[in-house]
C-alpha cells in the first residue's frame, strides 16, 4: 500500500463500505474475524450492493456473500492479474483518472527487462545473493539519480558489510507514511501509446494472464471469473465504486506485498482510490496492530515510518536526510519529522550543534527480524529476550524452531496475562517426549511477569482504519499485575538510577532520555495521557500543535511520532471523543482520531476531476470551493488546503510545493498512485504470480517457480519440501476461528471460548476424506517435512476439490490457536510451517503449503520422528539436505533436531 499509494494504512474506513456498489473480500474471513465491521457489508448489501467472497473455504462469510469463489491457496495474483488484463483488454479502465492521478504515463528506463522477457525474473537480479538491483526499473533518465537517492541502496563507496546489511534489512515497511523517493516527475506520454510507458508495460505483462490462465492456476472456472470480472467492472466508474477488503490470507505469503500491489494495481485503473464506497481496505489483526507498526516495534523503523538508520552510511542527520530532503511531495519534510522526534526523545540535549543526538539513536547491521534472531539463538549470539504479547511457542511458525532458540538463551522474561507455552516450553514443549530437549539441559532462567490487560490501564488502540481510540482504566489490576506502560517506566527508571553516576559515553542516551512523567496511585502508574500529549507534539513553549504541517526542523517543536500529531490539539484528547453517531455527519470526524490529520478516506483529493469537481453527484466527497478558495466536503481533505485544482509548481520548487493542484497522491514524490514501482522494493515492479515455497505444481507461466527474492532461512530445523511429488501431495492453509483468539492466549484459558471450540481440527473435503480413509470425527495426522500433528477430522463440502493444471488438487484447511497449556488443548498447527518470507515485510508463508493427510493419531516420543524421516526419505531429502530451489541445495550438516545447546554442549 505505501509503495503503491504513500501510506501504509487502510485507504478507508469500514463504515465508509455501505456506499460501496461491490465488495470483494478476498484473503478475508471478515465476518468471523472482523464481525462489527462487517455489519457495512451486509448494509451495503442492503442497498443493492454486490459482494464477492473469493477464499479456498466456504465460510460464515461466504456464507453472506452473493457469491463464493473457492480457489487454490496462494494463486491470488494470477486471479487479480486476470482481472487486469480483463480491464486493459477491453479497455474499461477509468482513462481521465488513470492519466491524471496515476503513473500510467510515466516513461521507464530502457534497460528494464520485464518476467516475460527473462522467464520469470526481472532485470537486476543476482542468482548468488537472491536479490534484485532495482537501479534498471527507474523512470527514463532517472537512473542515475536513483542510484544516488535510493534509501535503501548502498552508497557507491560503502563496502561489502554495507551491501550485505541492506540486503538483510528489509524496506517495504518505510513505505509507511511516504512514498520512496524518486527524483521528482518522470517525463511523461498522456496519450498512453509510447511503447515504454507504464500503461503498455502493464498492457504487455498481465496479457498472458487470460480467463484460461486463471482457471489452471487457480481453480476457479472461467464462467466463474467472468462473473466477478464483470460486477467489479459494472461498478466502478464515474457514478460507482467497488472497494476491495482483505487481510492476512494475503499476507501471509512469500508475495504477500505483491499480492496487494495487485489489488492497488487493479483498484487505481478502475479509479476506486480516495472515493467514497472505493478503496482497499487492510484489515488489520490484534487490537492495536496498525499502531503497533505507526509507532513500531519493528526492528528496521522509528516511528511514522521514519527509516532506522543503518550503520555504514547513516552517520549524520544530513546523511541520513540527504535522499529524502531534496524529494518532492510531504516527505520532503523528513528533517522537520526526524529532529521533531528526536527533541521528543532528547529534549534540551537535543541541540543544533549535536545534531539533535542523531548519533544516540540505534544503527541497522542486517536482517534483526524475528525469524533471523531465533536462528542467532540457536547458534548461541543471544543471551536475553523479551516476549511481551505474543506466544511465539505456538504463533510462529515452524514453532519447534521458536522453541529451541528459546531453549537457548540465558535468560527470558515473559510477560502475558496466562501462563503460555512461550513460557512453559522448558516443561512441556513436544521436544521433550521426542528426547530433542530435555528439561535438565536447558539453561534458560524464565521471568513470568503478569501483565494487566487493557481493561486495567489507560491507553489507545489504533485499529484497522487509522483510528486512534482511547481506552479507560475499568478496574484496578490485581495482584502484582502490572501495565505495560508501568513495566517501562520502572525498568527505565531503575537502569537510569544504576547508570546515574557513569561517565561512559555509551550510557549518555539513556541517562539524557526525556524520562519524566507524573505518576498516580500506589504503584505509580505513569500517565497514558501524558505519554500521548508527548506523541502528539508540542511547540517550544510547550503548548500542543495543531498537526505535523507545524512541525519545524529547527529543534523549536518536538513530536513522538509525526502522523499522530495533532492527535492532541488544543490540549484535548482528541482521540478520546465520543460524539454519538446521531449528532453528526456518517463520516463521523468527532469519532476519536484518525492519522493523518483525522483524515477519514485518504488521497481524497481524488475523488474529484482534475477541476476539482466531484465525479458525479453521488459519488461526491470532497471538492474544490471556487467561492472560498479552498478544498471542502465530507472529510478533511487530503490536499493543502487552498491549493487550486490548476496550480502549477515552480521549476525546483520542494516538498509539497513541487505538487500540482491534480497531484492526489501527496505522500508520493512524484504526487501520483504508483501502477509501477520503480523503487522501494526488493521483489520487482510489477507483481507476477510464483508459486509458494511449498506447491504440488510447477509454474505454468515461468521456469522461475517461487518468488526469487524469497527470505530462506536454511537450517536443518527448518527444512524445505521440495515441489511437486506425491509425498506431499495436498495443499495445507492455516486460519482462525471466531472462538478462539490468534496463539489461544486469550481464548485456550477461558471456559466459555474452550467450551465452544474445544478441540484441535481439521477441515477436509468428502473426496479427500474418500480417498485417505478419513473418518468425520475421527483422528487424522498431518505431516510436513517439519513434523507430524494430530487433529480430529471435520469433513465437510466447504472445501472442495479444485482442478488445476492437468490435475485435481485437495486443501485442508488447519485453525492455529492450539497448544499444550489451557482448558482446550492439541497440536499446534504452526509444527507444521517452514519459516520463509516475503522479503519486503518479512512475513512468514503460513497460507499456503504442502502435506500429506492419514487417518489416526500421530506416532509419539521417537516413533514420531522416524515417521517424518521416513517422510523426508521418500521426498528424496536425503539426510537434511532441503530442497529449496534456484538450483541451491543448503549447506546444513546435521539431521534436524540434535541442536547444539550453547551452555550444556548438549
Ligand atoms: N475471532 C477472532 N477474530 C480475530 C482473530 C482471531 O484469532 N479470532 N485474529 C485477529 C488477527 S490477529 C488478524 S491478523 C485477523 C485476521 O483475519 P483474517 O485474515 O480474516 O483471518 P484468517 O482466518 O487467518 O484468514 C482469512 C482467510 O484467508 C483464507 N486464505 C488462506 N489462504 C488464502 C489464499 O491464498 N488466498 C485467499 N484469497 N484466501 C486465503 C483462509 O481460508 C481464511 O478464510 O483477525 C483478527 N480477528
Ligand atoms: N499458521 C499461522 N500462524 C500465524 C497466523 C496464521 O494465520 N496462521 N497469523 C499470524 C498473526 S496475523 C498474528 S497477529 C500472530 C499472533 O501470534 P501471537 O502474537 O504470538 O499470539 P497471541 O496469542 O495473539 O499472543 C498475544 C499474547 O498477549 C497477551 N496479552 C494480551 N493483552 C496484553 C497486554 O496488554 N500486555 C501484555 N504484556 N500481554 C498481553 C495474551 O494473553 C497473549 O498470550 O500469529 C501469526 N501466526
Ligand atoms: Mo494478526
Amino acid at each position: 500500500m505505501g509503495t503503491s499509494f504513500g501510506r501504509g494504512g487502510a485507504t478507508t474506513f469500514q463504515q465508509d463500505l455501505q456506499n460501496s456498489d461491490c465488495i470483494v473480500i478476498q484473503g478475508s474471513n471478515m465476518a468471523e474475524c472482523h464481525p462489527v465491521g462487517f455489519q457495512w457489508v451486509m448494509e451495503a448489501k442492503r442497498r443493492g450492493a454486490t459482494v464477492i467472497h473469493v477464499d479456498p473455504r466456504f465460510t460464515r462469510t461466504s456464507a453472506l456473500a452473493d457469491a463464493h469463489v473457492p480457489l487454490r491457496a496462494g494463486s491470488d495474483i494470477a486471479f487479480l492479474g486476470g482481472l487486469i488484463n480483463y480491464v486493459l483488454t477491453n479497455e474499461l479502465d477509468f482513462r481521465e483518472y488513470v492519466v491524471e492521478y496515476t503513473n500510467a504515463a510515466a516513461i521507464v528506463d530502457q534497460e528494464f527487462q520485464d518476467t516475460e522477457d527473462l522467464d520469470g525474473l526481472f532485470s537486476g537480479f543476482d542468482q548468488e545473493s537472491m536479490t534484485y538491483n532495482p537501479l534498471s526499473w527507474a523512470y527514463e533518465g532517472a537512473r542515475a539519480t536513483a542510484a544516488a537517492g535510493h534509501r535503501d541502496m548502498p552508497k557507491p563507496e560503502a563496502g561489502a558489510a554495507a551491501a550485505e546489511e541492506e540486503a538483510g534489512a528489509g524496506a517495504g515497511e518505510e513505505a509507511g507514511s511516504g512514498g520512496p523517493p524518486v527524483p521528482g516527475k518522470p517525463e511523461r506520454d498522456p496519450t498512453l501509446q509510447h511503447p515504454r510507458c507504464v500503461y503498455q508495460i502493464l498492457k504487455r505483462h498481465f496479457s498472458r494472464y487470460t480467463p484460461d490462465v486463471v482457471e489452471q492456476i487457480c481453480g476457479v472456472p472461467k464462467d466463474q471469473f467472468l462473473q466477478v470480472a464483470h460486477a467489479v467492472t459494472r461498478s466502478s466508474g464515474r457514478d460507482k465504486t467497488t472497494a476491495w477488503v482483505y487481510s492476512v490470507g494475503w499476507t501471509q505469503h512469500t508475495v504477500g506485498v505483491q499480492y496487494i500491489r495487485t489489488a492497488a494495481i487493479l483498484q487505481l485503473l478502475l479509479g476506486n482510490i480516495g472515493r467514497p464506497g472505493g478503496g482497499i481496505l487492510a484489515l488489520r489483526g490484534h487490537a492495536s496492530i496498525q499502531g503497533s507498526t505507526d509507532i513500531p516495534t519493528l526492528f528496521n523503523l522509528l516511528p511514522g515510518y521514519i527509516p532506522m538508520p543503518h550503520a555504514h552510511h547513516d552517520e549524520t542527520l544530513e546523511e541520513f536526510v540527504e535522499s529524502d530532503a531534496g524529494s518532492t511531495g510531504f516527505w520532503g519534510n523528513m528533517r522537520a519529522y526526524a529532529v521533531s522526534l528526536l527533541k521528543a526523545w532528547w529534549g534540551p540535549h537535543a541541540t543544533e550543534d549535536n545534531d539533535y543526538c542523531f548519533g544516540y539513536l540505534p544503527r541497522l547491521t542486517g536482517d534483526h527480524g524475528t525469524y533471523r534472531t531465533v536462528l542467532d539463538q540457536i547458534a548461541g549470539k543471544v543471551q536475553g529476550y523479551f516476549v511481551i504479547g505474543e506466544n511465539p511457542a505456538v504463533g510462529s511458525s515452524n514453532a519447534k524452531l521458536q522453541r529451541l532458540g528459546l531453549a537457548n538463551l540465558e535468560w527470558l522474561v515473559v510477560r502475558d496475562l496466562q501462563m503460555i507455552e512461550t513460557a512453559t516450553f522448558w516443561q512441556n514443549a513436544p521436544e521433550l517426549e521426542t528426547g530433542e530437549l530435555e528439561t535438565e539441559r536447558i539453561g534458560t532462567e524464565v521471568f513470568f511477569l503478569p501483565a494487566a490487560s487493557h481493561t486495567e490501564k489507560d491507553g489507545t488502540f489504533t485499529n484497522t482504519q487509522r483510528l486512534l481510540q482511547w481506552h479507560h482504566k475499568a478496574v484496578e489490576p490485581a495482584g502484582d499485575r502490572r501495565s505495560d506502560l508501568w513495566f517501562y517506566y520502572h525498568l527505565g527508571r531503575r537502569i537510569r538510577q544504576k547508570l546515574a553516576t557513569s561517565t561512559d559515553p555509551r550510557d549518555r542516551p539513556v541517562l539524557e532520555l526525556t524520562w519524566q512523567y507524573p505518576t498516580e496511585g500506589d504503584h505509580d502508574e505513569p500517565s497514558a495521557d501524558a505519554v500521548l500529549r508527548e506523541i502528539s507534539g508540542v511547540d517550544a513553549d510547550g503548548n500542543p500543535l495543531p498537526g505535523y504541517t507545524q512541525l519545524s526542523d529547527d529543534g523549536s517543536t518536538a513530536c513522538g511520532c509525526w502522523i499522530y500529531c495533532g492527535c492532541y490539539a488544543d490540549g484535548v484528547n482528541q482521540t478520546a471523543r465520543r460524539k454519538p453517531g446521531s449528532e453528526q455527519s456518517w463520516v463521523a470526524p468527532e469519532w476519536a482520531w484518525a492519522w493523518p490529520d483525522n483524515r477519514r478516506i485518504i488521497y481524497n483529493r481524488a475523488s474529484a476531476d482534475p477541476d476539482g469537481r466531484p465525479w458525479s453527484e453521488r459519488k461526491a466527497y470532497v471538492w474544490w470551493d471556487r467561492e472560498q478558495g479552498r478544498w471542502t466536503g465530507h472529510d478533511t481533505p487530503d490536499f493543502e488546503a487552498t491549493k487550486p485544482p490548476d496550480f502549477e509548481p515552480e521549476p525546483g520548487a520542494h516538498a509539497q510545493h513541487a505538487l500540482a493542484g491534480t497531484d492526489a497522491f501527496i505522500m508520493q514524490t512524484d504526487g501520483k498512485a504508483w501502477l509501477y514501482v520503480p523503487t522501494g522494493l526488493l521483489d520487482g515492479p510489477l507483481p507476477t504470480h510464483y508459486e509458494p515455497e511449498e506447491s504440488p505444481v510447477d509454474n505454468l507461466l515461468y521456469g522461475q517457480r517461487a518468488n526469487p527474492a524469497r527470505r530462506l532461512y536454511r537450517h536443518p530445523a527448518n527444512p524445505y519440501q521440495p515441489r511437486g511429488g506425491d509425498t506431499f501431495p495436498y495443499v495445507f492453509t492455516t486460519y482462525r476461528l471466531t472462538e478462539h483468539h490468534t496463539a489461544g492466549g486469550m481464548s485456550r484459558f477461558l471456559p466459555y471460548l474452550s467450551e465452544l471450540q474445544p478441540e484441535f481440527f481439521c477441515e477436509v473435503s468428502p473426496e479427500l476424506a474418500a480417498e485417505r480413509d478419513l473418518e468425520h470425527g475421527g483422528w487424522a495426522t498431518i505431516v510436513t517435512a517439519r513434523t507430524a500433528v494430530e487433529a480430529r477430522v471435520l469433513v465437510t463440502e466447504r472445501m472442495r476439490p479444485l482442478r488445476v493444471q492437468d490435475r485435481v488438487v485437495h486443501q485442508v484447511g488447519v485453525p492455529y490457536h492450539w497448544g499444550p497449556n489451557g482448558i482446550s488443548t492439541g497440536d499446534a498447527g504452526n509444527e507444521l510451517l517452514p519459516a520463509v518470507l516475503d522479503p519486503n515485510v518479512n512475513i512468514q508463508e503460513s497460507k499456503a503449503s504442502t502435506c500429506d493427510v492419514v487417518p489416526g493419531r500421530r506416532p509419539r516420543g521417537p516413533d514420531l520422528q522416524r515417521l517424518v524421516a521416513d517422510y523426508r526419505t521418500r521426498a528424496g531429502m536425503s539426510g537434511s539436505t532441503d530442497t529449496a530451489t534456484n538450483g541451491a541445495t543448503t549447506d546444513s550438516t546435521t539431521t534436524d533436531g540434535a541442536v547444539m545447546n550453547r551452555r550444556t554442549g548438549a
